[in-house]
């Protein structure tokens, strides 16, 4: 009976002891997984209070129920101590700003796609080279002798005028290229005919920007060179070029025009695709638009390519492909085009 009175006693100051211990260590726990740690200590399946509470069948009943009330009052403190400091480290991060919750549903990442100005030079390249030409690539910081002198446009032409540019502060005189058509010397040079090629590219002009002009655009230049090559060839090829960038039958032109690097020389204009025709701000009310400019390779741009213009004939287009992107999708002021702004780019 002294035994177990003993027994009893020595039980209930364990419980006291573990009860100062636990308290102290919930309050030092710095974080989730310490007191995880102090809850497998006293609280889990080898735990010290589990302990004492399984050791209760050793002593006899009414002492039991006084030792076993004490260890379980313990437990459930211990319990609400360990729940509270839980919920104050959710609290804490919670109002960190960095705090990131794993649970809520993910943001869906915007989508971009591609700008219509690259959709419409995709198409381009990819139409021509399914005509068999090859798609290559020139300087956007371009020389004097390609960009003018080569092209037959002498140092005082007034044609000079026509491609007014940025000079950039380096030697020789290097500029922004006015225009794709150096890229018809700079090809033949390195190129034997017969030859089919085209090159798309940004272009500057030194221009004041309205409904149809731009001072940064997109040019596409072609240039075909063989024995037999006749305007109703080129005529033909850049009809067959409209049906498939268009999907559909457009009208267009040829009207002559004058080009120091072509003889002769012609615009190609087509109808309007924004009014159909009937007259709006895009085609100055005229019902047509300019897209480009062409003609039979001059012979001097022959020679100074290093070909014999007897022997070689050519012909060569400079497109505009921002006015092209303003006939497929109807845009009445090519400005849009470069604009950033989302709102219009998202519609294409
Ligand atoms: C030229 O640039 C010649 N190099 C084209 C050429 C190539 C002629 C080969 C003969 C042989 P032009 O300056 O007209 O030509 O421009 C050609 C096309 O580019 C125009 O028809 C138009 O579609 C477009 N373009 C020209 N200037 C602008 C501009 N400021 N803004 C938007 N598009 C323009």
């Amino acid at each position: 009976m002294q035994l177990n009175n003993k027994r009893m006693e020595q039980l209930k100051s364990d419980l006291k002891s573990l009860k100062v211990e636990a308290k102290l260590e919930i309050e030092k726990a710095e974080d989730l997984a310490k007191l995880n740690q102090v809850f497998k200590k006293y609280l889990g399946k080898e735990g010290e209070i589990t302990r004492v509470l399984r050791s209760l069948g050793s002593i006899p009943k009414q002492n039991r129920m006084k030792v076993g009330r004490e260890a379980n009052e313990l437990k459930n403190f211990l319990e609400k101590k360990i729940e509270e400091k839980k919920s104050s480290f959710v609290k804490t991060m919670e109002n960190r700003k960095d705090w990131l919750d794993v649970t809520l549903p993910g943001k869906k990442p915007v989508l971009g796609h591609l700008h219509p100005l690259t959709q419409v030079r995709k198409k381009t390249e990819e139409i021509f080279q399914m005509m068999g030409f090859s798609v290559v690539e020139g300087p956007e910081i371009e020389n004097e002798w390609y960009n003018f002198d080569a092209l037959n446009i002498p140092k005082d032409h007034p044609a000079r005028d026509l491609w007014d540019t940025f000079y950039l502060k380096l030697k020789d005189r290097q500029l922004l290229r006015t225009h794709t058509s150096p890229n018809q010397v700079r090809y033949m040079e390195k190129h034997q005919p017969p030859l089919r090629m085209i090159v798309p590219g940004n272009v500057f002009r030194h221009e004041a920007t309205d409904f149809r002009h731009e001072f940064q655009l997109f040019q596409v230049e072609g240039l075909m060179v063989d024995k037999d090559i006749s305007v109703p060839n080129f005529k033909a090829i850049i009809g067959e070029f409209f049906r498939r960038f268009f999907e559909k039958e457009v009208q267009f032109r040829l009207r002559p025009d004058f080009f120091p690097f072509t003889e002769p020389s012609f615009d190609i204009s087509m109808t309007c695709l924004v009014c159909k025709g009937r007259g709006c701000s895009a085609c100055k009310k005229t019902g047509w638009l300019e897209v480009a400019g062409a003609g039979m390779v001059h012979p001097n741009v022959f020679k100074n390519s290093g070909l014999d213009p007897k022997e070689w004939k050519g012909w060569a287009f400079g497109f505009g492909l921002d006015r092209l992107a303003m006939m497929k999708y109807k845009i009445n002021d090519i400005r849009l085009l470069r604009s950033g702004d989302l709102r219009f780019l998202q519609q294409f």
